[in-house]
Order: structure tokens, then C-alpha cells, then sequence
């Protein structure tokens, strides 16, 4: 079953230079291809549609600062199982809890600055595309 999932690697992630890690990880999975990538600085606007669902909460705010902290890499992954299988291989979202091996649970302490978003169902997906990439669904 191929999908497409919409992925950000965070302001932490091209901080620290781990972009080509992070990517290559996604590159290795066996038949899953990046149909779209671009490094962009994100707007309030976006950011509010993209998480929309957390509004309101205490981590909200804090969370569009740091997104607009630096630019992030916009990506379009496509492949078998790909929205089920980014979440593996990103790990849960606390990067403690995550276990060695996924990318959250190799290169990360503090829960917002988690390096990477992956759409969490074929909804998000859907919904996150439109938003990053209008012409492309
Ligand atoms: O989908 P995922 O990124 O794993 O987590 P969400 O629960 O959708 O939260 C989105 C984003 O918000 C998360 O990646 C970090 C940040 N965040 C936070 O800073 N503090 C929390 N307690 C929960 C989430
Ligand atoms: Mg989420």
C-alpha cells in the first residue's frame, strides 16, 4: 500500500546538521522514494493550520517560537506503509522515551525540540500535503 507523508525536519535538526542523517535514515527503507524537498522558513499562518489541533494548549506557543526559529526541511515521502513507518522510525514524541535506534530516541533530550514531524494517519497526511504542497494533491 504506497502513501505519502508529509515530514519536517525541525530548526534543530538543520541546526545541528543533521539533515543528511536524518535523510539518509528515510533513504535506506527499502522502496521508499522523497517526491518533494525543500529547505523553507516557516509562517505563523502555516504553522497555525499545520497545529492547529494543539491550540490552546500550554506547549502551543512555545512550540510556533521554536518553529520559526530557523528553517526547517520540507519533505514529501513516499512508499509502502510510509506513514506508519516515519512514526517508527521517528519514535515517540518525548525523546527520552524513545528507544536507541529511531531518531528522536538517538538525537534528542527536550520533548519540544524533537528534530522531526511525520503525519500520524492517512488524514494528517492528506490535510499536512495541502497545506506544504497545494499543487503537488
Ligand atoms: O505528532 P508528534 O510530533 O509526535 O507529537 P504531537 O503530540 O502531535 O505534538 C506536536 C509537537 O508539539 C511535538 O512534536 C513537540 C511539541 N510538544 C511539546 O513541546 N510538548 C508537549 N508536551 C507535547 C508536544
Ligand atoms: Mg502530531
Amino acid at each position: 500500500m504506497s502513501q505519502r507523508s508529509l515530514v519536517l525536519l525541525k530548526p534543530d535538526a538543520v541546526r545541528r546538521g543533521l539533515i543528511g542523517e536524518i535523510i539518509g535514515r528515510i533513504e535506506r527503507k527499502a522502496g521508499w522514494t522523497i517526491a518533494a524537498l525543500e529547505l523553507r522558513e516557516l509562517d505563523q499562518d502555516t504553522l497555525e493550520q499545520h497545529y492547529g489541533e494543539h491550540k490552546g494548549k500550554p506547549f502551543y506557543e512555545p512550540l510556533m517560537g521554536f518553529m520559526q526559529s530557523g528553517p526547517v526541511v520540507v519533505m514529501v515521502v513516499e512508499g509502502e506503509r510510509v506513514i506508519e513507518g516515519l512514526r517508527t522510525l521517528a519514535g515517540p514524541t518525548d525523546p527520552i522515551a524513545a528507544a536507541p535506534g529511531s531518531i528522536r530516541g538517538d538525537f534528542g533530550t527536550i520533548v519540544r525540540e524533537n528534530l522531526i514531524h511525520a503525519s500520524d494517519s492517512e488524514e494528517s497526511a492528506m490535510r499536512e500535503l495541502k497545506i506544504f504542497f497545494p499543487g503537488l494533491v
